[in-house]
């Protein structure tokens, strides 16, 4: 008995080691055949960038003094008492209700437009909704706050870097002849950290924010300094024009010394490393120089923010000419991810509303067509759309603002609900051996998962097989970002009554990015090719989708 059992004892055992060698072997064999992932290219988005990518559109707010003065820019000279809001009538669930409802990712509120008119009860000015009359003290950011955080929707904060009020704002302002920096420094550091600080927790969505907004208007004859950060201030010093009236530094500011709690981003970056901030002089999120809500072709998500600064710097507010050219592209070669972020307003102008309280009297509203049009360039070409809305006098969005709204969400919803690509048969020139890089990843809707080519190789083409003709007129294509954005050129064609043809407008088909929406006439089509003609390095494609506009606002023209 005894021998007999350890026989099969020993079997047992030498049967488990054989199954673990043929493991063994099996792993190594499947690792030889994948070859390795191909490195990034060039700049990679941050978490928080990516994240705003994969949010692809966010609301602004646009509500204060102005709301109540019928301005667009007001002088800062306004009384706060002019600030006659109900607090029973502002309903900023409404607002949420809508901008959430419509698909919107996040909701970036104006705390204090260029007038200094501050949104929220503050310790560091009187001028704000805490001094209106009695019966309009209101704390809107406060009110906002709840709202998104009932919610969950995430939010941003835009704090004017130019303040027209504040009575330390304006280096050589012929009235104070104020000399010192550091006040005006002192009192936006002061803001952020009333609005921001996680320990205080007050506002924000549970007492976070994600996106912090500075714009680069400012005043004409005014020369405050702004302390972006240490380096701004040094490149500021360097770059400035002796005969410039904008940006002329003093010589005193060749030796301010800035700790980075002394600093704007500086102090966003203490709060929260993963916050994104706008601005003009290049951090995470940049103003594609145009308030059209529509990006340029082609489109990179990158600059170098030392030349952006520069630009900023000698050009001033008016970031014209070459300045707005290098700002709407982006740089290929830009060190740093830099998101477009396409603003537009949902009002046919202005951004904000006007200042009547008969609701059917507010502002027109922009159409469906132009609102898709405004989506499939600004998306669809490879940035965030950034709408804004803007609630009238008694504190809600018109009518006018929120059936637009819905309407848009609800078509951009229903359009995109359903890949017809997804179960077809995806085929590729040529792909990077192993299963994690087989052209059948860009139909699997796993953002994660991508096709790419052998090392070395910048071009190819992918070709899905509909599997019978099917009806449409949108093609996507997406880059993996995570590894960077290489495509320059490409090419979308349809098999279709028997012959290849070209789909879309070819001469917009340069770059990709985080999304390329391509609209041609509507087809039936039985094959979808995409092709990379031009590529910074092997192109990497996470997902290719077919899809059928659901409005006819969304459809292309039939001219074009
Ligand atoms: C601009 C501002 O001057 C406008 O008033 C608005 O706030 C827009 C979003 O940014 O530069």
């Amino acid at each position: 008995m005894e021998p007999k059992e350890s026989s099969v004892k020993q079997t047992n055992r030498s049967v488990g080691l054989s199954v673990a060698v043929a493991l063994v072997l099996l792993i190594a064999i499947s690792k030889s055949r994948s070859a390795a992932p191909p490195r990034p290219w060039g700049a990679v988005p941050s978490q928080g960038q990516l994240a705003y990518h994969r949010e692809e559109m966010s609301a602004f707010i646009h509500f204060g003094m102005n709301t109540f003065t019928n301005k667009e820019w007001g002088s800062g000279k306004e009384s706060p008492s002019d600030f006659k809001l109900n607090p029973a009538s502002l309903d900023t669930d409404q607002w949420v209700r809508v901008i959430k409802g419509a698909g919107f990712g996040r909701v970036i509120f104006v705390a204090k437009h260029h007038d200094g008119f501050c949104n929220w009860f503050t310790a560091l000015t009187k001028h704000s909704v805490q001094s209106a009359a009695p019966a309009n003290q209101v704390d809107v950011l406060e009110c906002l706050s709840k709202s998104c955080t009932a919610a969950n929707l995430n939010m941003g904060v835009y704090l004017s870097p130019w303040d027209a009020n504040s009575p330390h704002y304006g280096l050589n302002d012929p009235a104070t002849k104020e000399i010192d920096p550091w006040r005006y420094n002192n009192y936006y550091v002061g803001q952020l950290r009333e609005i921001l600080d996680p320990a205080i927790a007050k506002y924000g969505n549970g007492g976070k924010f994600v996106e912090v907004w500075m714009d680069g208007a400012r005043g004409k004859g005014y020369y405050q300094p702004y302390f972006f950060d240490a380096d701004f201030l040094k490149d500021a010093f360097d770059l400035r024009k002796p005969d410039s009236s904008n940006l002329n530094y003093p010589d005193t500011f060749a030796s301010l010394n800035l700790k980075p709690e002394d600093t704007w981003l500086g102090t966003i970056k203490i709060f929260n490393p993963d916050m994104v901030v706008f601005s003009p002089v290049g951090t995470e999120l940049r103003w594609p120089a145009t308030e059209s809500g529509r990006l340029s072709v082609p489109v990179w998500a990158k600059t170098d923010p030392k030349r952006q600064r520069g630009l900023y710097i000698t050009n001033g507010e008016s970031e014209s000419g070459s300045a707005e050219k290098y700002l709407a592209h982006g740089d290929p070669d830009g060190p740093a991810w830099s998101v477009p972020e396409a603003d537009t307003s949902i009002l046919a102008s202005g951004w904000f509303e006007n200042s009547s309280n008969d609701k059917t009297k507010n502002k027109p509203v922009k159409t469906l067509k132009q609102l898709g049009d405004i989506y499939f360039e600004s998306v669809g070409r490879g940035g965030v759309l950034l709408l804004n809305f803007a609630p009238n006098v008694n504190g809600e969005l018109s009518e006018f603002q929120a059936s637009r709204a819905k309407e848009f969400g609800d078509a951009v919803r229903a359009t995109f609900a359903t890949n017809m690509g997804v179960g077809s048969k995806a085929q590729a020139s040529s792909s990077r051996s192993g299963k994690k890089f087989a052209p059948a990843n860009v139909l699997d809707a796993d953002y994660d998962t991508y096709w790419t080519t052998k090392s070395g190789k910048s071009t190819g083409s992918i070709t899905i097989d509909l599997g019978g003709e099917l009806y449409f007129d949108i093609v996507s294509v997406q880059e993996y970002i995570p590894l960077g954005q290489r495509v320059s050129k490409f090419s979308v064609e349809v098999f279709s009554n028997g012959a290849w043809q070209p789909f879309g407008q070819q001469d917009m088909q340069q770059t990709i990015g985080y999304k390329a929406l391509v609209r041609g006439k509507a087809v039936n089509a039985s094959k979808v090719r995409v092709t990379i003609l031009e590529s910074k390095a092997e192109p990497v494609i996470n997902e290719i989708g077919v899809f059928k506009a659901a409005v006819k606002e969304f459809e292309i023209a039939p001219n074009t």
